[in-house]
């Protein structure tokens, strides 16, 4: 069973190309980490104005159980301190996201 979640965080100012330069050159090890937890079908999209990041993603029914074993992981731990200085992090260096609430879906 795959479900799909929505997020948002939060860009810092001036460093658009930077942050899609960066993921344009994603870390194989990570893709292969965030396709292990089930995660997959992924996009983040910017709102220009207000720097905010909407990441959409599919996750498999074991993606809530592992994500914690996710955030623990070195590869995430190395790939979010590597971006931290473009975005809003929390004190662990991971992204500051806020859950979004599905309202409306069409297949
Ligand atoms: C984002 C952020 C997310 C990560 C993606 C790949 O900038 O770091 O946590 O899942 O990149």
């Amino acid at each position: 069973m795959t479900d799909k979640v929505a997020f948002t965080m939060k860009l810092k100012p001036n460093v658009i190309n930077e942050y899609k330069r960066r993921h344009d050159e994603i870390w194989p090890e990570l893709v292969a980490l965030l396709h292990e937890n089930g995660i997959s079908d992924y996009s983040i999209f910017l709102d220009e104005q207000s720097l905010t990041l909407f990441a959409v993603q599919k996750v498999s029914a074991n993606t809530i159980s592992s994500n914690e074993k996710l955030r623990a992981n070195e590869i995430m731990q190395r790939w979010w301190k590597y971006m931290a200085d473009l975005m809003e992090a929390n004190d662990d260096q991971s992204p500051v996201t806020h859950p979004l609430k599905l309202v409306f879906h069409m297949d």
